[in-house]
């Protein structure tokens, strides 16, 4: 349900059920675990790119597997938040490794926001984004709540999510939501260069931006300047960091190990 491919630093997770335009069931869950968690004890792996087969992203959770008329107990979402997605949420978030997306179609519900939580995402111009949740009389999750109200501001975050009307790559690449919107047929290949030269950077160095990015929102100045200031002191002890000074003073490009 999910293809991994490791090639040149970049492990490459391919959620793989187009029939069902990706969505997701429990196996596609586990499978998309394992390869995050992957991404976090291999250090062969220094950036991730996470695509769909077929002609979507994601459609979020498969509905099918979910079918009210079959009857039985009233279903507990909090469970399945807790033992899927949130933990997916987590490791995305934790990963001091670039994590690229490839929105090659449609990214709808949780399969919106998995997208939402990547490091930089790249998007097809005929892709949407479509916060489905209220369609079916649930809630934006997957860190969806959080993300659009953080990235866009509380009167679009509302928009979008009372609504549920899709929203076009270039319309959410102009907004910020996404880095960029690509012709479809140059999708893969940016991405995967992006990726490819993420993983050929400082990864130590890159992890250490990735989070202290994502620590500014909660961090006063104060805090944050305490933590450039460990995060430097680790990054000047790093081997890229004399290979980067070396590489410039030699008038060359550097060769970064990833340590
Ligand atoms: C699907 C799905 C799908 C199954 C397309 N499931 N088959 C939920 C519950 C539990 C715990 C916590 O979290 C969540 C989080 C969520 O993600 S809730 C939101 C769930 N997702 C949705 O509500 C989106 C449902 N899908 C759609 O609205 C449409 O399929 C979109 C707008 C994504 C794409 O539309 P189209 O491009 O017109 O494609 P389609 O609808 O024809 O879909 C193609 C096939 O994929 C089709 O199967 P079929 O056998 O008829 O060819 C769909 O049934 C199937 N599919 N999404 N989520």
């Amino acid at each position: 349900t999910v293809l991994s491919a490791l090639a040149d630093g970049v492990l490459t997770l391919t959620l793989n059920r187009p029939d069902k335009l990706n969505s997701f069931n429990e196996d596609m869950h586990r499978a998309l675990r394992e390869g995050i968690r992957r991404a976090h004890d291999d250090s062969a792996v220094r950036a991730v790119l996470l695509t769909g087969a077929g002609r979507g992203f994601c459609a979020g959770q498969d509905l099918g597997d979910r079918d009210p008329r079959r009857g039985g107990p009233a279903p507990d979402l909090g469970h399945t938040l807790d033992m899927f997605y949130n933990p997916t949420l987590r490791l995305i978030r934790s990963l001091e490794k670039p994590v690229v997306c490839a929105v090659n179609g449609v990214a709808a519900g949780a399969g919106a926001n998995i997208a939402l939580a990547c490091d930089i995402v790249l998007a097809a111009k005929s892709a949407r984004f479509i916060q489905a949740f209220a369609r079916i009389g649930l809630i934006p999750d997957a860190g969806g709540t959080w993300s659009l109200a953080r990235i866009l501001g509380e009167p679009r975050a509302k928009a979008l999510t009372l609504t549920a009307e899709p929203l076009m790559a270039e319309k959410a690449a102009d907004w910020g939501l996404i880095w960029k919107a690509v012709d479809d047929a140059d999708l893969m290949d940016q991405a995967q260069a992006l990726a490819a030269s993420l993983a050929a950077g400082p990864t130590l160095g890159l992890g250490l931006t990735k989070r202290l990015i994502q620590d500014a929102a909660t961090n006063s100045l104060d805090q944050q300047l305490d933590a450039e200031r460990d995060a430097q002191q680790q990054a000047g002890r790093s081997a890229d960091y004399a290979e980067g000074v070396t590489a410039f003073l030699e008038k060359r490009s550097a060769r970064f190990s990833g340590r």
